[in-house]
């Protein structure tokens, strides 16, 4: 009976309980090295394109409370292909707290301006863990209707 309980309360906090069974184990920080956009809204509100005449010029940022933590300085020009996947690697690995809730942020490059295309809060504590077998180095996958992503990322845990 105590393993299924163990199972549950693994499904609903999947970082919190370690694959080890150890107690002591707390994992503390996920480290960011890479953010892949595997699905993005291929027209606005209004079900226009994003660019007359070619498709979006896409990007993230990241925020914490309205503030800005993250901006990447890639983008892919007139992307075409909703169902591709997009990396943007992060030069600088961000450091990220795994209880907390961050924005995701999807921006058309254009001409003169960045044009809003779409946003989502993400918590690692909520994600799909893209389990490979590796302990330290793992994908984490957030698939919403318009927007899916996933963060190529390192687990940091203390010990206690
Ligand atoms: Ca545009
Ligand atoms: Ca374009």
């Amino acid at each position: 009976m105590k393993k299924i309980l163990t199972l549950i309360a693994c499904s609903v906090i999947l970082f919190s309980c370690n694959k080890e069974d150890d107690p002591k184990k707390v994992l503390r920080k996920i480290t960011v090295s890479e953010i892949t956009i595997t699905k993005y809204p291929a027209a606005n509100s209004t079900g226009s394109g994003w660019d007359i005449g070619s498709g979006p010029d896409i990007y993230p940022t990241i925020e914490l409370n309205g503030v800005e933590i993250y901006d990447s300085p890639d983008y892919y020009g007139d992307v075409n292909n909703p169902n591709e996947e997009y990396k943007f690697p992060v030069a600088t690995p961000l450091k990220l707290d795994p209880n907390v809730n961050y924005t995701l942020r999807l921006h058309d490059l254009d001409p003169t301006s960045s044009e809003f295309m779409i946003s989502t809060q993400f918590k690692f504590t909520e994600a799909q863990d893209k389990d490979d077998g590796n302990p330290l180095i793992d994908k984490v996958e957030f698939n919403g209707t318009s927007l899916s992503y996933r963060f190529t990322v390192a687990f940091q845990y203390d010990y206690l």
